[in-house]
């Protein structure tokens, strides 16, 4: 990828469109395309071929999506299909359409069937029933991927996909009913330490593993892939390290001070029960995530835009 390349990044506005703009640009890439919603709108099949056949990106990374957590997915599961297919649908078939040299599709681990082996590796996708929970973005999410397999199957496009893990960092959401759970408890402990609460309530029975990647990790891994990946298989992007959502409670608890007890919400759903994902292709590609989950949470609490929605958060 040549430095002076025109590169689409398709959601530069969200938590990973805004890490990959970071990295590119760090790196010396200076010819960088970007959208928001208002100035095109990716579910708009014309607006799109229209931007495409103006603009003639050399490379698509494709961030642009519809996301939430556990209760975002269930509650507008009609949105979730919707927005991402016609989304991903558009800017795959336009890229293809104009000779992109290559396009990197985001996908997520929520791909993967809800009883998986542990952990999951990249050919377990499509060999059992999905999570109830988010199958709707799921069902988008496999359809994107089987379409970059598609078209580099039929056109020899170089389209590739990934599939990370839980995220977090600069830019995620903090709303309380929309958002992940790492943000959510970051926001639920950190303000009752600020309002002298002794009790935090965490949704479901804290059972559940999740694992935890820092979005900048995400976003250098993007670009590994980019300079050295050509195959069609996904690959999965994490650190191959889980822990139990009351763990990760915990640690928030601790980071920020909180001494009060923590309370679960059985009548939350816990989703799947694990998701830990097999990275040993992604390492053997030559990358390994370097921000661990501690240092990656003190990061959050130390930046300017956590002590900006201050004194909300503290
Ligand atoms: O992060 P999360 O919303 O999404 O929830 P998923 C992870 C786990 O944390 C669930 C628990 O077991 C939740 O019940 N949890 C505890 C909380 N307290 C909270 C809280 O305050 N807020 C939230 N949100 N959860 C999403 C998928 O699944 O993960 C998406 O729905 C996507 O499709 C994304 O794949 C990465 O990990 O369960």
């Amino acid at each position: 990828m040549e430095k002076n390349a025109k590169i689409y990044v398709a959601g530069h506005r969200g938590m990973v469109g805004a890490a990959l703009v970071r990295r590119l640009t760090r790196e010396g890439y200076r010819n960088l395309l970007v959208r928001t919603s208002a100035e095109l709108d990716l579910r708009d099949q014309a607006a799109v071929a229209r931007f495409f056949a103006q603009e003639k990106p050399d490379y698509v990374l494709l961030a642009a999506a519809k996301v939430g957590g556990i209760v975002a997915n269930n509650t507008y599961r009609g949105e979730f299909i919707y927005e991402n297919l016609m989304i991903q649908t558009n800017v795959i078939h336009q890229s293809h359409v104009h000779g992109v040299k290559k396009l990197l599709f985001l996908g997520s681990s929520c791909i993967y069937p809800r009883q998986a082996p542990q952990p999951i590796r990249e050919d377990y996708v499509l060999t059992g029933p999905l999570e109830y929970t988010n199958e709707p973005y799921a069902v988008a999410k496999i359809a994107g991927l089987k379409m970059c397999e598609a078209y580099r199957a039929q056109y020899d496009d170089n389209f590739i996909s990934v599939m990370p893990a839980n995220l977090y960092g600069p830019g995620d959401n903090y709303d309380l009913h929309n958002s992940h759970a790492l943000p959510a408890l970051l926001r639920k402990f950190s303000e009752a330490v600020a309002g002298g609460h002794d009790r935090v309530q965490v949704w479901g029975t804290g059972t559940p593993r999740r694992e935890f990647l820092h979005v900048d990790d995400l976003a250098d891994a993007c670009l590994h892939l980019m300079l050295h990946y050509n195959e069609p298989e996904p690959v999965n992007i994490g650190p191959g390290q889980d822990l139990t959502i009351q763990e990760l409670a915990e640690l928030i608890a601790e980071l920020v001070g909180f001494t009060g007890a923590i309370e679960f919400d059985f009548s939350r759903p816990d989703g799947t029960m694990r998701k830990v994902l097999d990275v040993s292709k992604l390492h053997g590609l030559g990358w390994h995530h370097r921000i661990r989950l501690e240092e990656g949470l003190r990061a959050v609490l130390d930046s300017e835009e956590w002590r900006a929605a201050s004194p909300r958060r503290t």
